[in-house]
């Protein structure tokens, strides 16, 4: 195939294969795409996560284990208004449906589209014309129609991570047609869910008066562009490979060892209030209320590391949750156990995974997820002996998927309370005949047929493709630009 160009927010460094044992804390994802930059030769373009004074478009250039990242930092006022902005204030808790703590704020779009055609701009000179771009996330929707204003003609394709809502949602945005115009765009549009597409196609139908083509197409704004549902998977082999390292071992032994005669319940999520932890955290509580003979057999530990911290929203549910933590301790711990012990620390993912095989339940909860990989992880992390029980939100894109886990409602207190008695009262035929089937989802569905899918509809002919128009030749400045793409193609090779 043609060089894959990788294009999201943040470029995670890609974890070396000697790594690959677990000893990054780099997730799942980053894996798969480095793999896949590795094998396409291609690159992975960002923000470096730094920012500047003055926007310079400076390319930070790197080739590390196979994988060349280009990189560019960011000016104070764009990371306030296109990041923690409109991407983390206005299209992440709208798109998970907390139209409360949105903000509608017009400076935010502003930075938003300036950002991503600045963006657009830096990664323009190393396009080369074979080359097919994949998009990621949120943060760069419009990358898409940049590049195109820029001529460029090459395959271009888009995955959203997080849920695309439903229809009354996405018209709150006071500018919601450029958004979903930008989508057309793209050759390709991926999805978590069946749901999500839906949710977007009906935008599409009844907002834009959209249509579908012949050939299966979305046609809206005098453009066409696919659409599908690509339920994202993590590395499964990879998981079950390393949950038996030494670390994981003796991470297990440790958690065992600390646990005696009680069974550990486990919560692992970013603090964010999309992954419901006070929703959980009072479901465990109802648990502990209406069950006294079992409050000494059982514990809880989330781990939530902190996200997005100088988001007002995330530093309000930090102290929310410290609140209420302390509020169950405080109510049913005794002189030597607490019910509830709570971590907001990064763990490797071998470390994680030694977690995850000694927790009886894995309690996922999330009011909103695109697909939510921990589900998948804890799964994955198994004693196929021995296996825990998971307890899913019907709202993770994973319950789609994952039918066999209990599924729950994580706005029900005593849903999560039921969920609860019955994993830990589960036999093991049944804990077995649940995880097999869970398992086998995860390890097929894994992050590798995810991206190959991806890749491949990306690539693919496209049914209805109406001749793109020629590349526009390039003006002086952007031929001086073009300069670098030598210097990626010479430290690439
Ligand atoms: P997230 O919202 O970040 O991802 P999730 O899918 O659960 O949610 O992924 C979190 C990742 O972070 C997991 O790989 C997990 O192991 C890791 N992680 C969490 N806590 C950790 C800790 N303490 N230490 C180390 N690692 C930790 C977004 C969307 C999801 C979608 C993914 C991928 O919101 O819905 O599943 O992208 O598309």
């Amino acid at each position: 195939m043609s060089r894959l160009i990788v294009v999201s927010n943040r470029v995670n460094p890609p974890p070396s294969p000697e790594q690959g044992d677990g000893e990054s804390s780099v997730g799942g994802l980053a894996m798969a795409l480095a793999a896949a930059l590795r094998e396409y030769s291609g690159i992975w373009f960002g923000w470096s996560g730094k920012t500047t004074e003055k926007f310079t478009g400076q390319l930070s250039m790197q080739r590390v284990d196979g994988v060349t990242t280009a990189t560019v930092d960011l000016e104070e006022g764009d990371y306030q208004e296109y990041y923690n902005g409109y991407a983390n204030k206005t299209l992440w808790p709208l798109f998970h449906y907390r139209v409360d703590l949105t903000a509608y704020d017009r400076s935010f779009g502003e930075g938003y589209d300036r950002v991503n055609k600045r963006f657009a701009e830096t990664l323009r000179p190393l396009i080369e014309p074979d080359d097919v771009i994949w998009v990621h996330d949120y943060h760069l929707i419009p990358m898409a129609r940049e590049l195109r204003r820029m001529g460029v003609t090459n395959r271009i394709g888009f995955f959203l991570h997080i849920p695309w809502p439903a229809h009354q949602l996405v018209v709150t945005l006071p500018r919601h047609r450029p958004l979903v115009e930008a989508m057309f765009d793209y050759d390709l549009l991926g999805f978590q869910t069946e749901e999500s597409l839906q949710a977007f196609e009906g935008y599409v139908l009844s907002e834009v008066s959209g249509s579908r083509t012949k050939g299966g197409e979305l046609k809206a704004f005098g453009k066409t562009t696919r659409a599908a549902a690509f339920p994202i998977g993590i590395d499964a082999d990879d998981f079950a490979r390393i949950k038996d390292s030494p670390r994981a071992s003796k991470v297990y032994d440790r958690m065992l060892a600390h646990s005696v005669f009680r069974k550990m319940v486990v919560g692992v999520d970013r603090l964010d209030y999309s992954k419901g932890l006070e929703e959980r955290l009072i479901g465990f509580e109802r648990f502990l209320h209406d069950n006294p003979g079992m409050r000494r057999e059982v514990m809880l530990l989330q781990i939530a590391p902190l996200s997005r911290d100088e988001v007002e929203a995330y530093q309000d549910l930090r102290s929310r949750l410290d609140g209420l933590i302390g509020r169950i301790n405080g109510a049913y711990a005794e002189m030597d156990f607490t019910p509830i012990r709570y971590v907001n620390r990064s763990y490797r993912r071998d470390e994680l995974a030694g977690i995850y095989r000694a927790a009886k339940v894995g309690l996922v909860t999330p009011l909103r997820d695109g697909m939510n990989l921990v589900a998948k992880e804890y799964v994955a992390s198994q004693d196929p002996e021995d296996p825990g029980v998971l307890i899913l939100s019907r709202f993770a894109g994973a319950a789609r998927q994952l039918k066999d886990a209990l599924i729950i409602n994580p706005n029900s207190p005593e849903e999560i309370s039921d969920a609860l008695s019955r994993s830990l009262a589960m036999d093991l035929p049944e804990r077995k005949r649940r995880w097999e089937a869970l398992f086998d989802n995860v390890q097929t569905r894994d992050v590798t047929a995810w991206r190959d899918d991806f890749v491949s509809a990306l690539t693919s002919e496209r049914p209805d493709q109406e001749e793109k128009p020629a590349a526009r030749p390039l003006e002086a400045g952007e031929r001086g630009a073009k300069a670098l793409s030598s210097l990626a193609r010479e430290i690439r090779a």
